[in-house]
């Protein structure tokens, strides 16, 4: 019997304002095919459907296009929140879900009513051969009552023993109701000792205090969500599922995967299938003419369009950058295969920098937007001025390109 484990798919995120969501269907595609080729029985989604608690109706609709078509495969889903869902979001279609085996867990139902969360797994002859324990993101009140005026370092404390007791109850009941099955666990969150990716810092928020491998112990497997990069915490046994996609420029050199679990004769083996890279994301940085020069050797190797994030660097303020820099996003917008997200300029001597207004002002043809910006923040102070004028080149390459 056979399961697979993906996490963190953030449908709806978008990269400085660049919309991943083909990205994502064609994971989707990919994932649906991988299904029905291994005979999956039980898809496992451990956190962060949703890059926002309140998504896009587009990325809502790609769900739930996804969980129809992966319903005619045979294969069940169990579907927790992670700390960028809406829990009740998750929730909310949970009765109607149930017909179409798809099991979703968007809040915790609190360790009295813990039995809600285990799932018994079935192999194809229907003999129960593993549980899931399908943990969603715990909130702070279900591991620390607050005290009155603690500090970070109680909090600290009292979330990571609320964590230890609150795993090690769902353990204790999980062997007292199902003894002799091999327990799984899902869960998203920060496990200690775990290597953090700067994406995964940036995209962090809530419990953040991690909780010790050992204290996880209590499954004989472990499916997390949230550190996008899939490490094992522990080899074998504690497994981050990653992301399917780079969702950040530092991501774009992982592999992303998802995990494959095979359960026979009440054994578990792991196996890592890596999802088919679609796009390219680069940190370009330099000096304007180094930039222009690296631009040129890049290619679109993969499906989707390369995305840019360009940092230019310069010793001192130079009038020409900004316009070179617009031709550079035009020619880029001409081919199509590659094209700039985010631009940065600092220039590195600002007791240099002057800005230059010397145009005619008389001739109303002569203008140029950049330089009657220019003109219009020329009292501000120099940082200032650079910041605006990257702004300004931003908004104004939207405009011509709608
Ligand atoms: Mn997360």
């Amino acid at each position: 019997m056979k399961i697979l484990i993906t996490a963190d798919w953030h449908l709806g995120k978008r990269l400085h304002g660049e919309d991943l969501s083909e990205d994502m269907h064609l994971f989707f595609e990919w994932l649906l095919k991988t299904i029905q080729e291994k005979q999956i029985r039980y898809l496992l989604v451990a956190g962060d459907i949703f890059d926002s608690s309140n998504p896009p109706h587009e990325a809502t609709r790609m769900y739930y296009s996804f969980l129809s078509k992966l319903t005619s495969l045979q294969c069940k889903a169990i579907i927790t929140a992670g700390n960028h869902d809406s829990s009740s979001f998750i929730d909310v279609p949970k009765e109607m879900l149930s017909h179409f085996n798809v099991s979703v867990f968007g809040l915790f139902p609190g360790i009295e009513n813990v039995e809600q969360i285990f799932i018994p797994l079935k192999d194809d002859s229907g003999n129960e051969v593993a549980v899931v324990a399908a943990i969603p993101f715990l909130q702070d009140r279900f591991v620390r009552q607050v005290g009155e005026g603690e500090g970070a370092k109680e909090i600290a404390e009292k979330i990571k023993q609320g964590m230890q007791k609150l795993f090690s109850q769902i353990g204790d009941a999980l062997k007292e109701k199902y003894p002799n099955l091999l327990k799984i666990g899902m869960a998203h969150l920060h496990a200690q000792g775990t290597e953090i990716s700067e994406a995964d810092r940036e995209i962090q928020i809530g419990n953040q205090e991690g909780v010790a491998a050992n204290d996880l112990d209590q499954f004989d497997y472990l499916a997390l969500g949230h550190i996008h990069t899939g490490q094992a915490v522990i080899k074998g046994k504690i497994q981050y599922a990653s992301s399917p996609i780079s969702l950040g420029f530092t991501e774009n050199k992982y592999n992303h995967k998802v995990v494959m679990l095979e359960i026979e004769n009440n054994e578990i083996k792991e196996t890592e299938i890596r999802v088919p890279k679609l796009r390219s994301l680069y940190q370009v940085q330099g000096t304007m003419n180094e930039i222009e020069a690296q631009v040129k050797t890049l290619k679109q190797k993969y499906t989707l369009q390369v995305l840019l994030d360009i940092k230019i660097e310069e010793e001192k303020y130079e009038s020409t950058i900004a316009d070179r820099l617009v031709a550079l996003k035009e020619s880029l917008d001409t081919d199509g295969s590659m094209k700039i997200i985010n631009t940065r300029i600092i220039y590195k001597d600002k007791t240099a920098a002057r800005f230059s207004s010397t145009f005619n002002t008389n001739e109303l043809s002569n203008l140029k937007p950049m330089d009657v910006f220019k003109t219009l923040i020329q009292n501000r102070d120099e940082a200032e001025q650079s910041k605006l004028i990257e702004k300004f080149i931003e908004i104004a390459s939207d405009t011509t390109q709608e």
